[in-house]
This record gives structure tokens, C-alpha cells and sequence, in this order.
């Protein structure tokens, strides 16, 4: 496999740059470095590349006069960045070998890079995979976010319960981001608003500054950079208390730096739940306030028209989390630049658009209006006069950005938005019924589907080399960019050749992941197990509960029966809770016990062990993913809105067990029903199911798999310490399950032995997992990015093809 090589640069240029940087940029002599020391050295040897095609890209960008998009979230997940440059600029090779002839080990250099956790999980990961898909193709693109000194927690277990402490990736020093002192803005809080002179004017009683630093993003080649911008908060010019200080007060004297700075202090610890926090609107208005004044600034240094606005600009609002957007953007196209409020808010809506990731009813953001205008007076002002319009408009309309003395934050970013988009099919239907539905009658264009997408770049080409080397062996180079190339693996996957190197490449990975599990986390299993991975957020939507609890019924099954022909399974978690998410800690609990009992189990381990491993992030996923056979996609149906690890492990060649739900409706289309494990409730019959009243009951009573496995945790099998230990989760199963896991639990048991009986045929589970790569192509974000381009933002590509 040579397509991760052809980068101009030298090996011994390389070698040269790293001496280079490691002696002048770090001071440090090639015999008294660290690992930290050559990671660094490497880190700007890449960068350096990086940053030529960054500013080529400024300078097209600003030579065409070209629209940008704006990607306006509260997360990034970016992970690690070293290894994505590396292998975007193709300079694996020479950086291995620089490194070598250095004496350093590669792998080892690229593990000492911590993770930038600046996100919860899906919606923040699949903002860093639209990043890199718009600098692959070209896209003049900023994202804008919030720089948090300290990310998602690190999740440790004691005595199996979840631990968490402060993630701290700024501690290590940090390559990639250039510090950008001039680019400061003032962000207002609290205050009056007045009229002076037929203008109103907003006079904030309160400001924090935003300072910019620029990560920039390399695209697949080097092709193309766009620029992540993260603002970090400082105190607004309040100048240094020396009185206190002298007086002997140095805490004092500190405190307004320390104040403005808890603003970008931490990432809210959330994922679909409403945190409903002062600082968490504090936050979200931080970063719209300074990413607004950002692009009006570039707009302004480039146009003076500003009736061209929606041609130059186009602002995506990750979710309702930078929903302020539109008030913002309101007033200052209104109180500051003087257009009539019809116009502002016409011309706002015309640059702003809005994706929803979720229809759960706790996670749609609303704020208190008391809350709301004491700290965004003018805002709110706002909000109801854009409440008003949209209501003359529509006189038969009953939906309101405003109800019950709350703010609500989807509503008021459908109306202010020209495009609402949902990320899966599915998802975008219900929306259109459920949610959205009245704002879908009153504006039916207004909703459009954007299924969500991978990219291919990290999630196959650099997490799993083996079967990428494959690939480009058998079809060529090209499909990294052009990922439904991946279709002209199908022809052979009959040959049985070519499907052993496909079945050698899936085994070589699930050795190196039983080595890493053995020496980390002393987890022994025989890699001819099948790996059955289920890595998420925990959340009772997700169901972990309903896989384990088809763990604790196989292992009494084997037990009672230990000599039949079962099929050895490993079955993998991992995944976070949020901190307050009492239920969802005790889940993780529940599993870590059993995972106790089972792996102990002379009788039956080797036919079944658990394993959750902890502090699950970008690194972990792209470790196991390569390495699954069988991937859990297990939600109740009309609750995940769409998921992308599910896209990540088919790409990868594991065979999903799932139920129609978000993105698995459209992934079993393309990869073909006979290759995917469906079981489950469909969402159109999950509510009438709810509304019997005794549903788990019923479901308890039907199958005597399901009530014993329940019986077992109840009895204190997995707790014999504290028997009661999971009664809360045991009553919640028997009686009101709203997430319906005992009444999809019987079904499941089934799908999970048909998933045995597949297992056992490796030829033919080969044939499956390799279509499954093959068809997985439509699931890049190169893919969704194109139909966001063309569909929402009408923005061009300006990279040489
Ligand atoms: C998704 C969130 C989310 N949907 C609130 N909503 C948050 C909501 O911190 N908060 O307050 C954080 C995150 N995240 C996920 O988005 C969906 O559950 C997935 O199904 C989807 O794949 C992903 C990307 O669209």
C-alpha cells in the first residue's frame, strides 16, 4: 500500500524538520528529549505544511470574493489532530521512517497526544467530521466554537461505578492552535435597553471579551484548509485591582479575570438532556455574539453593500445551542446598521439556517423568560417582535417562539431560518409530524433531510490501515474522496481469495485490540470470540440495559446448558454518563457487576464475557471499530435521530443487530436487509404499545428468558453484597419501561441467535461484513456536505479538482 506517500516532501526534509523544530521551537537537544518533546517537534513539522495550504486557501477565498459557511456549535469533537494531518498530507511514510532514523518510535509519539474532548458525543463529532469534509472539498468554511479549557470529564470505574474527574488536554502543550490576540470582541450581559435619538440602544451592565484561536483544518491532500475558530473568554479590560493587591487581597484582585473565565471554563457535560443553566446560556451567547461580530467584520472588510450579506454569508446553527443567532443577528442588522426590522429579519433569515439532532422533549432548550431577559434584555425584546411578525404572517398559526413565560429555542430557530433540516430520513418525517409539524404546514419547504455522514478519511483510511491497503490494492486510490468507489469491491467479494484477505485484515485487528485489552485493562480473550460493540453515550434511549440484560438470559441459557454449541462472544461497551444522570450511572454499574460474575465464571467464560472499558472517546472508537464483528444499534424506535457510529461500523465491516431507527433505516437499504439484524418495535407502533397499560408486565410474562435474567439482578445475583442494589432498574423494566426494553427484549433474543448462527458460518459473515463495507460509500460526509452546499447554503467549492 503506497497511497499514503506520495506527499513531495522527503524523508530526510522531514527528518530535518523535525531536528529543526525540536532545536529551535522547543530548545531541546535530540538526546535529552521526551516522547512529549518529539511529538511537538512532529506536530510542526506537519503544521507547517498545513499552513501553506491554509493561507492558498484564505487567499482563493478572499480573491473569488467567495460566500463562506459559518458552522456555529457548542461542540467540536475533534479527538486527536497529529495522525489526521499526517495522513491527509499522505506523510505517513516519511514521518514513520523520519522518525525511525531518529530512534523514536511512531505509534508511540502519536499515542502521547491527548484527546480535545470539546464535545459530548454525536452531534459534536459529526461537526469535526463536516470541518474536515469541507476542507476536502473545498469549501470556504469557519467553524466557530467555544475553546474549553477543560472537555468532556474522564470517566474512571470504582468498584464499578463511574468516577469523574476534570479532563485537562490544555495541560500538555497543544500544536495546533495559533493564538490570535487581535481578533477580541466585547459580549455584553444584563443591562437597559433605551431609545436615544429614534435608535434603541442596549447598554449591558456586564461583558466578558472573546479571544480568537485558530485551529486550522487540512482537508484530504492538502488540497484545502479552513480554519476552526474557538474563543476563550477573558476579562473585558478591567484593568488588574492592584488597590487589593497592595491591601494584601491577591484572590480579590483576581477575581474578575477569574469570573469571566469560568465562561469558556468547561464543556457542559450533557447530551440530550436540558441543562437549563445561567452559564450555559452565558456560553451560548458568548460564542454567537463573538462568531456574529467575527463575520461581519470579515464581511464588512471585503463588501460594502450589505444587501449582500445572504450571497456572502451563510450561518449553519448546530442544534438550537447558538439559536440567539437570529436575535442577534436582528439586532444588528436593525439597532446597529439601521435596516428596517422587516428587513433584518428577512435578510438574517436569508443568511441563517438550523439542524435539529433530537426530538426527545427534555433536550428541546427553552429558557425562562426572567432568566432570558435579565441576562439578553434587548434579546428578548427581540424574540417577540420575530414572534409577532411571524404571527401576523400566519394568522391561523397557534405554534410561538413563546409560551408559558419561557423562550423556546426550536421554535424561534425554525422561524428564523430559511432551511430546518433533520439528519436521517426518519428523523426528518417524524419532525415533520410530530414536532414540527403546524411550522411544517405553514412553510412546507422549509424542512429538508440531510442524512448525516462519516468521514471516510479517519474512519477507515487512518483508523484502519489493513483493510484501507486492501481497498486501494483491489480498486485503486481514489475512492478516499470518492467513497461510493467502495461499490467496486462487490465483484469480489465471491472470490474467496480476495475475502481472506478481507477476513485476515478484520482478524489481524481484533488481535491488536485483545493485546491492548490485555495489557490495559487485563481483559484476556481469544480473538476468534465475536466482538458484539456497543459504544455510546449511556442513555435509557439507547437501551445499554436491553444488551446486557440479553447477556445476564445467554449466560443462564449456557449454563443450563454448557455443552451445546454456542457461539463465543465478547460483548464491548463503553460510553459516558452524564454526571446527573442517576439511572444511566447505575446502568454502567449494573454492567461492570455483571461483567464480574460472567467473566469469572469458569463454566461459561469462555463462551461469554463483558467488558466496559472507560473514558470511551475518539481514540477508543477508532481503536474498537476496526475491530468489531457485530455493532449495537439497539435504540427505541423514533428516539436516535440518527447516529453515525452506526455508519462508522458498517464501513468498517461489522454486521449491525439494530432496530429501524434514525440512520439504521437508511444503512440496511444500502447494505441490503439480508445483511443487517433487524428486531424490534417499529416507531409507528411504539406509542400505542406505550398506552397499554401493563406493557412490561405483559412482555415479563410472555417470555420466561426475559423474567429470569430480571429476577437474577432483582435476587442480587451480579450485588450479592447489596441485593437491592438495582431494584430501581428491576422496577423500572417491570412497570413503566417507557423506553420499552422488556417488550423489545424477546425479539432481540432472537435476532442476537440468528446473529450466532451467522457467526458460526465465517464465509458466508465474511461476505456480509465485506457488503457491508462495499455499499457503505452514500454514509461519507463528503456526500452530505455536497447536499448542504447545493441545498442549504448555496456555496461552491473554489479547490482545484
Ligand atoms: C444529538 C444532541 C445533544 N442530538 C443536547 N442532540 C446537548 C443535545 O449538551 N447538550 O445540551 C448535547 C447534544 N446530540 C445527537 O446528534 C443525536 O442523538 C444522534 O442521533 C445524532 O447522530 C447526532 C448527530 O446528528
Amino acid at each position: 500500500m503506497n497511497m499514503v506517500s506520495r506527499n513531495t516532501m522527503t524523508t530526510d526534509e522531514f527528518r530535518a524538520a523535525i531536528l529543526r523544530h525540536l532545536k529551535y521551537e522547543l530548545g531541546k537537544d535530540a538526546s535529552h528529549a521526551s516522547v512529549e518533546d518529539w511529538r511537538m517537534a512532529l506536530s510542526f513539522a506537519v503544521r507547517d505544511q498545513i499552513v501553506d495550504s491554509w493561507f492558498a486557501a484564505t487567499r482563493k477565498t478572499y480573491e473569488a470574493g467567495a460566500k463562506r459557511v459559518y458552522y456555529l456549535s457548542m461542540e467540536f469533537l475533534i479527538g486527536r489532530l497529529l495522525e489526521d494531518g499526517i495522513v491527509n498530507l499522505r506523510l505517513v511514510d516519511q514521518a514513520r521512517d523520519a522518525l525511525a532514523a531518529l530512534g523514536q518510535d511512531f505509534d508511540t509519539v502519536l499515542e502521547d497526544e491527548p484527546d480535545a474532548a470539546l464535545g459530548n458525543g454525536g452531534l459534536g463529532r459529526l461537526a469535526a467530521c463536516f470541518l474536515e469534509s469541507l476542507s476536502t472539498l473545498g469549501c470556504p468554511a469557519y467553524g466557530y466554537g467555544i475553546r474549553y479549557e477543560h472537555g468532556l470529564f474522564r470517566q474512571s470505574f470504582v468498584d464499578g461505578r463511574q468516577m469523574e474527574a476534570p479532563e485537562t488536554w490544555l495541560l500538555k502543550r497543544h500544536a495546533w492552535e495559533f493564538e490570535r490576540p487581535e481578533s477580541r470582541y466585547r459580549i455584553g450581559f444584563g443591562g437597559e435597553v433605551s431609545t436615544k435619538g429614534g435608535k434603541v440602544v442596549w447598554t449591558p451592565a456586564d461583558s466578558v471579551d472573546a479571544e480568537a484561536y485558530d485551529t486550522p483544518v487540512i482537508g484530504w491532500q492538502g488540497r484545502w484548509a479552513n480554519t476552526l475558530r474557538l474563543w476563550s473568554a477573558r476579562a473585558s479590560d478591567t484593568p488588574f485591582d492592584l488597590d487589593s493587591f497592595n491591601r494584601g487581597d491577591f484572590a480579590g484582585a483576581a477575581e474578575p479575570e477569574a469570573l469571566a473565565r469560568t465562561i469558556s471554563r468547561v464543556l457542559y457535560p450533557d447530551d440530550t438532556t436540558d441543562q437549563g443553566k445561567e452559564l450555559r446560556l452565558k456560553q451560548e451567547y458568548f460564542l454567537t455574539g463573538a462568531a456574529l461580530q467575527d463575520i461581519m467584520r470579515r464581511f464588512d472588510s471585503e463588501h460594502d453593500d450589505l444587501g449582500k450579506l445572504p450571497s456572502k454569508v451563510a450561518i449553519q446553527m448546530n442544534d438550537t445551542h447558538p439559536a440567539i443567532a437570529g436575535p442577534e443577528l436582528v439586532r444588528i442588522l436593525h439597532d446597529e446598521r439601521g435596516l428596517p426590522f422587516d428587513e433584518a429579519m428577512n435578510m438574517a433569515q436569508a443568511c441563517l439556517s438550523y439542524t435539529n439532532h433530537t426530538l426527545l422533549p427534555e433536550a428541546l432548550e427553552s429558557w425562562h423568560e426572567g432568566l432570558f431577559g435579565k441576562l439578553l434584555p434587548r434579546h428578548l425584546q427581540i424574540v417577540d417582535r420575530i414572534d409577532d411578525a411571524h404571527a401576523k404572517a400566519h394568522p391561523s398559526r397557534t405554534v410561538s417562539a413563546r409560551s408559558d413565560n419561557h423562550v423556546k429555542m426550536g421554535e424561534l430557530s425554525f422561524i428564523m431560518a430559511h432551511k430546518v433540516n433533520g439528519v436521517s430520513a426518519l428523523h426528518t418525517d417524524l419532525m415533520k409530524t410530530t414536532v414540527f409539524s403546524e411550522f411544517h404546514r405553514l412553510h412546507p419547504d422549509r424542512i429538508i433531510n440531510q442524512t448525516n455522514g462519516v468521514t471516510p478519511r479517519r474512519w477507515l483510511l487512518s483508523c484502519n490501515p489493513r483493510l484501507s491497503g486492501l481497498i486501494t490494492d483491489t480498486i485503486g486510490e481514489t475512492w478516499a474522496d470518492h467513497l461510493e468507489e467502495l461499490k467496486g469491491l462487490e465483484p469480489h467479494v465471491s472470490d474467496p481469495a480476495w475475502l481472506e484477505k478481507y477476513a485476515a485484515a478484520k482478524r489481524a485487528n481484533k488481535v491488536d485490540l485483545a493485546n491492548w485489552m490485555s495489557s490495559t485493562a487485563d481483559i484476556n480473550v481469544d480473538p476468534d470470540m465475536m466482538f458484539d460493540v456497543q459504544i455510546k453515550r449511556l442513555h435509557e434511549y439507547k437501551r445499554q440495559h436491553l444488551n446486557i440484560l440479553e447477556a445476564i438470559a445467554l449466560w443462564q441459557e449456557i449454563k443450563a446448558n454448557p455443552s451445546a454449541d454456542w457461539t463465543p462472544r465478547l460483548k464491548i461497551f463503553a460510553g459516558k454518563a452524564a454526571p446527573g444522570y442517576f439511572f444511566a450511572k447505575d446502568i454502567i454499574r449494573l454492567i461492570n457487576d455483571v461483567a464480574k460474575v460472567l467473566n469469572a465464571d469458569v463454566e461459561t467464560r469462555d463462551m461469554l464475557q463483558v467488558a466496559f472499558l472507560p473514558n470511551y472517546n475518539v481514540t477508543l472508537a477508532e481503536r474498537l471499530i476496526p475491530a468489531a464483528d457485530l455493532s449495537e444499534q439497539i435504540s427505541t424506535a423514533g428516539k436516535e435521530a440518527s447516529g453515525t457510529g452506526n455508519m462508522k461500523f458498517a464501513l468498517n465491516g461489522a454486521l449491525t443487530v439494530g432496530t429501524l431507527d434514525g440512520a439504521n433505516v437508511e444503512i440496511r437499504e444500502h447494505v441490503g436487509a439480508e445483511n443487517f439484524f433487524l428486531f424490534g418495535m417499529t416507531a409507528d407502533k411504539v406509542e400505542a404499545r406505550r398506552a397499554i397499560k401493563d406493557h412490561a408486565a405483559q412482555a415479563i410474562a410472555a417470555d420466561p428468558r426475559l423474567a429470569a435474567a430480571l429476577k437474577a439482578i432483582h435476587d442480587g445475583v451480579f450485588s450479592p453484597d447489596e441485593p437491592a442494589r438495582y431494584h430501581n432498574i428491576t422496577e423500572n423494566l417491570s412497570g413503566p419501561d417507557y423506553f420499552l426494553v422488556s417488550s423489545d427484549f424477546t425479539d432481540y433474543y432472537r435476532a442476537q441467535r440468528e446473529v450466532d448462527t451467522a457467526f458460526k458460518d465465517q464465509q458466508h459473515w465474511m461476505t456480509m461484513a465485506a457488503l457491508n463495507t462495499a455499499r457503505s460509500g452514500w454514509f461519507s460526509s463528503d456526500r452530505t456536505i455536497t447536499d448542504y452546499m447545493a441545498q442549504i447554503w448555496d456555496a461552491k467549492s473554489l479547490r482545484d479538482s
